[in-house]
């Protein structure tokens, strides 16, 4: 099946496309070619490869067939031109910010995001003159007002690292591109392609951390970039190829590729998981909020059924207890297991105040809507029953644990 074949379904795509095992022997998995360099047949085509006139590849830090047979695939899985693989998420961000902003220029950046992504934002391209404003996306008067001839830039993740606040793709894009040049860049992470496609949605560049649900099985750190081709070739010769250098693996192109094979089938059991956990820790007296897109009682359910395909595995929830409640609850639980990252066949519990959004004051947190109780949960592919029975074991400890309300004086029994 070669790249004409767009034609073909989600999981079709996302088995076979860019490749036929008859151009290589027969292989039904694609080769791993672990070159770092290619041999050039004369110093004419050498030449022109450097020059951009002829597509051979010629180090891998610029492209190699492997990386190239993952980046078609991404690119057709997220209805994108071209795509540009890299070795984390960060390194796909920080590529993106660093060949699409240069000083005096402004980026607007939605409310909530991933920690790191934060800290590349204050403490990365914002002390090197890049102006950076955090806007509410959800209030297009409050977007349109912060768009200045400076803006360059709209990023944003949807649902949004920890809190899961949606950014209206659709809306957000229409109003930036009433105003020309601003290019619209999508964190996709928790979404994948499968759940939600940010381009055919209007925006211009999808991010992704494929650390997460697109490898899916926490063995590999990589990140991906689509976009147009123009777009993509840009990130690719300055952001990846100069700036930061963050090329990926072709072993872990090989095993990100494996791990697109079953995305579909691993989406439908993550969000069938979440969904069920979710509705559990509602109804649970010890439970203060769950926050999660398919539950009638989230704020954007709306915007959450319109824009993804299912709700997504992750759940943001508080305990009435607060951060100590939350603690004995995460170390109470048996199935799930306490780590940062997201996506994987296991269930993963972590703290973002204290671990994935560290690197936001408090104060910070609090006006970026992360509140320091807040649990997240990444609901994996194990049983559901065994997870509902961990949740629920795990909260009757720590209920148990709730201290007891004072007893006054007068109704104590002597
Ligand atoms: C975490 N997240 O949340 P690499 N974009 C989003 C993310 O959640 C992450 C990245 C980018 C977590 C990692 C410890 C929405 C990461 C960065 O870790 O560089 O592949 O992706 O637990």
């Amino acid at each position: 099946m070669n790249n004409k074949h767009n034609a073909f379904g989600f999981s079709t795509r996302a088995i076979h496309h860019g490749y036929d095992p008859k151009d290589h022997h027969g292989a039904l998995v694609p080769p791993i070619y672990l070159s770092a360099t290619f041999a050039f047949p004369t110093v004419e085509y050498g030449a022109a490869c450097f020059a951009g006139e002829a597509n051979g590849h010629f180090y891998t830090r610029i492209s190699n067939p492997t990386l190239a047979l993952l980046e078609a695939r991404m690119a057709s899985l997220e209805n994108g031109e071209a795509a540009v693989a890299f070795s984390s998420g960060m390194g796909a961000i920080a590529a993106t910010f660093w060949t699409l902003l240069r000083p005096g220029d402004e980026v607007i950046v939605g409310q909530t995001v991933y920690g790191c992504t934060f800290a590349l934002l204050h403490h990365g391209i914002g002390e090197f003159g890049i102006k950076v404003r955090h806007v509410d996306l959800t209030d297009l008067a409050a977007l349109q007002a912060a768009i200045s001839p400076a803006t360059r830039m709209i990023y944003c993740e949807t649902p949004a690292n920890p809190n899961l606040q949606l950014v209206d793709i659709i809306a957000v894009a229409a109003l930036a591109h009433q105003h020309g040049d601003i290019t619209v860049v999508v964190d996709n992470t928790y979404c994948t392609p499968y759940l939600q496609r940010p381009l055919d949605l209007g925006a211009d560049v999808v991010v992704h951390s494929a650390t997460k649900y697109l490898s899916g099985h926490g063995d590999i750190t990589a990140g991906i970039a689509v976009s147009s081709q123009a777009l993509a070739q840009r990130i690719r010769l300055q952001g990846l190829k100069d700036l930061t250098g963050a090329v990926m693996s072709p072993q872990d192109a090989a095993l990100l590729m494996r791990g697109l094979k079953t995305l579909a089938l691993r989406m439908d059991r993550h969000c069938s998981n979440a969904q069920a956990l979710a509705e559990a820790l509602q109804a649970h007296p010890a439970v203060e909020s769950v926050t999660y897109p398919g539950l009638r009682c989230f704020p954007q359910y709306a915007l959450a059924q319109q824009q993804m395909k299912m709700s997504g595995g992750m759940i943001a929830f508080e305990l009435k207890g607060g951060i100590d409640t939350g603690r004995r609850f995460m170390n109470a639980l048996k199935v799930f297991t306490r780590a940062v990252s997201l996506g994987d066949a296991e269930s993963l519990a972590q703290h973002p105040a204290s671990m994935t959004h560290s690197t936001y004051t408090p104060e910070q947190r609090a006006h970026h809507g992360i509140s320091e109780g807040l649990v997240r949960l990444s609901v994996g592919l194990e049983d559901v029953a065994d997870l509902l029975a961990d949740v629920q074991q795990a909260l009757a400890k720590c209920t148990r644990a709730l201290p007891r309300p004072p007893v006054l004086a007068s109704q104590s029994v002597r």
